[in-house]
């Protein structure tokens, strides 16, 4: 019997895609010019989709490829799969949870206290020989401030553990109130924003957290207000948090992720109180490797008929 016909749609480490081609028949999407001349030549056979945070399998896609049984993503987030296609197809679905949890609540720590405590421009007053011309001004305290959390998931849980280290105060919104009774729950988005000082995005992207950061809960956050996104840039609504930083309205913002990337608004690189990452929430070396683990795990129970390591459909 030849090898399973494998899709990869996304560009991945090294380890995970020579691990890829070595146990399976591997198209890589971007060695077709066309996407039609691949689905003509290929689609009938193609058993599996790999994908990431920026690519997955759209309606389109699956319709495509008759024989799909299941798309693996290289990513927590499954927002570029089309789960209710999947669903009702049969299709199983995997990504690759709990191993990157650790590195990417560390970011967001790290974005808050980059932020607050000003570290990039102190960098560049030191490297400038401009310390040799007086002191850099004074920053934000960040130990005891109050962090509100949106989604209070694994990473929203991990970001208030290491934020609890630091004596802050923890309050959250989500769709359920959690057993927790450390962190204040609130009901509505407003109500946190109004009461937090640090808004952390720690949830899913679906359709009810589409832009759940609009104009008024950047208002209620405040001039004194600090947004965090480790999630998804399409939880902001980016024209939005870009004027808000602009006229004052907002205190300032740490961003991963942003609506069109690697597209990031302009207007923000001026700006000293805002920082910004190139979507590097899970990228070091140890939980990229871990993740192509999880996901070749996947892959392999499946074709082997064994219950899948982390299923979501
Ligand atoms: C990745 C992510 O950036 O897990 C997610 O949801 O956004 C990321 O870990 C990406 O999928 C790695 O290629």
């Amino acid at each position: 019997m030849g090898l399973i016909d494998v899709l990869l749609v996304a560009k991945v480490i090294p380890y995970l895609d020579q691990e890829l081609n070595k146990r399976y028949n591997l198209f890589r999407i971007w060695d077709f010019p066309q996407k039609s001349q691949l689905l003509t030549q290929h689609g009938a056979s193609i058993r599996a989709v790999v994908g990431n945070a920026s690519a997955g399998a759209d309606s389109n896609l699956i319709e495509a490829l008759p024989k799909l049984e299941i798309v693996s993503s290289y990513s927590v987030g499954v927002d570029m799969i089309d789960l209710n296609m999947c669903k009702e197809k049969g299709i199983r679905v995997t990504n690759t949870p709990d191993v990157l949890t650790d590195d990417v609540a560390d970011l967001a720590i790290c974005l808050i206290l980059t932020l607050l405590r000003r570290i990039l421009e102190c960098d560049r007053f030191v490297r400038s020989g401009n310390w040799k011309r007086g002191d850099y001004k004074l920053t934000t305290k960040f130990s005891g401030k109050t962090i509100g959390i949106i989604g209070m998931g694994r990473i929203g849980t991990a970001v208030a553990k290491r934020a609890e280290g630091f004596n802050c105060s923890i309050c959250y919104y989500s769709r359920t109130q959690k057993q927790e009774p450390k962190y204040k729950y609130y009901p509505s988005l407003i109500e946190l924003a109004s009461n937090c000082d640090i808004l952390v995005v720690a949830c899913p992207l679906t359709e009810e957290t589409h832009h759940i950061i609009n104009r008024e809960v950047i208002n209620a956050l405040g001039p004194k207000g600090v947004l965090i996104n480790i999630g998804r840039g399409k939880h902001v609504d980016e024209p939005e948090l870009v004027s808000a930083l602009l006229e004052g309205r907002l205190g300032g913002a740490g961003l991963d992720v942003y609506e069109n990337e690697p597209h990031v608004p302009e207007e923000l690189f001026g700006l000293e109180n805002v920082v910004l990452l190139p979507h590097i929430g899970s990228g070091t070396v140890e939980t990229r490797a871990a993740m192509a683990d999880l996901l070749l795990g996947n892959l392999e129970a499946h074709f082997l008929g064994k219950p899948l390591l982390t299923p979501l459909v």
